[in-house]
């Protein structure tokens, strides 16, 4: 079975264990979100493909969710001597690496696939990992800005970032974009993956600035609905509110409620044939349903290996279901 899941960073790549261990003779091709990417010290960082390689590699801090196990922060801590920053996003000296290496390859001209792989061949995620694009995309979020001059107050765009990690997402979006992806091609393999996949699955991942990010690359919409597949998601919002992170500010600035039906509407029947949503929502399942896509209620706590592994198999069977 041949399986293409688009992942962001933590729901993306906890989901992908889950789902190695429910199909484990599946062919796994994983699309990757780089909207998030971000250029620190002159290295270029992919927090979603990291988290997703750490993660399936065994190398991820678990508790934290990014970033590596038994971490360090001592060049950090001298780039700060310095007055190098931004202080507010850590980079650890075990990670750092990975930056190095990504940044040294990228420069040397080879593209950010190849550059994945490379990594990947150290840490044997058994998935195929592949960033949605080789180009460069990057997510900015559009805040008041109380310094800008104007009677209605001004705007301004940031790193999403600097938005997520620095401001803690804690001021209004008013608009996210997901800067150059009009003019991205998918990178090599993504495409062919949709193509010749059985079941498309959207992992309990940010439906804006994870997943969004993904179909916002010209092409990769189009080619999954054009795969004729089964297309399955489950839901990252779980009793009116993410499990975990700040999906509600940014899915008010797309005008979508934070509820798992509202998202299911939002990816639309047009894209997606199947949604599963956790049992606490079960009320909602005749309202994903009536806007024609099947949905059940089954546990969407990513609580271990085990019951991820099961939400996996929901998943698979409720691509059998609408095949
Ligand atoms: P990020 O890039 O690290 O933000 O990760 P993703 O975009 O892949 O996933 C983020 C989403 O995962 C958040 O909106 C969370 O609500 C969702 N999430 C995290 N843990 C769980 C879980 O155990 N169950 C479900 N259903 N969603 C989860
Ligand atoms: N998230 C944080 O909340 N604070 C950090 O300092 C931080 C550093 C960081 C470094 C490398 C990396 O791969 C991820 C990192 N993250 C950090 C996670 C992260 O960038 C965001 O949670 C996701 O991109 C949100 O989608
Ligand atoms: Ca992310």
């Amino acid at each position: 079975q041949r399986i293409v899941v688009l992942a962001g960073g933590i729901g993306g790549a906890r989901f992908l264990r889950g789902l190695r261990s429910a199909a484990p003779d599946a062919e796994i091709t994983v699309v990757g979100n780089t909207g998030d990417d971000i250029h620190l010290f002159g290295l270029k960082v992919c927090p979603d493909l990291d988290t997703v390689m750490y993660t399936l590699g065994g190398g991820i801090h678990e508790g934290q969710g990014w970033g590596r196990a038994g971490e360090t922060f001592t060049v950090k801590e001298e780039l700060a001597a310095y007055g190098v920053g931004p202080e507010w996003f850590g980079l650890g000296d075990r990670d750092f690496a990975t930056h190095i290496v990504r940044t040294q390859m990228i420069a040397a001209g080879y593209p950010l696939s190849a550059v994945t792989e490379a990594l990947c061949a150290r840490w044997q995620p058994g998935v195929r990992l592949l960033p949605m694009t080789d180009d460069r995309v990057e997510t900015h979020v559009l805040i008041d800005d109380p310094e800008a001059q104007g009677e209605e107050g001004g705007r301004k765009a940031v790193h999403f970032q600097e938005y997520w990690v620095r401001l803690r997402a804690s001021v209004d979006a008013h608009a996210v974009v997901p800067v150059g992806a009009e003019a991205a091609k998918p990178a090599p393999g993504v495409l062919e993956a949709v193509a010749a996949s059985d079941v498309v699955l959207f992992p309990p991942s940010n439906p804006v600035v994870s997943v969004g990010t993904i179909l916002a690359v010209p092409g990769i919409r189009e080619a999954i609905a054009d795969a004729g597949v089964p297309v399955v998601g489950l839901s990252p919002i779980v009793g009116d509110a993410p499990v975990r992170g700040m999906a509600d500010k940014v899915l008010s600035a797309v005008g979508v409620e934070t509820t798992a039906a509202a998202v299911a509407a939002h990816y639309g029947s047009g894209l997606l044939d199947g949604w599963l949503v956790d049992t606490v929502d079960a009320d909602t399942v005749g309202a994903v349903e009536d806007a024609g896509i099947r949905c059940r209620a089954v546990p969407l706590m990513m609580s271990d290996e085990q019951a991820t592994a099961e939400m996996a198999r929901e998943a698979l069977r409720l691509a059998e279901e609408v095949r």
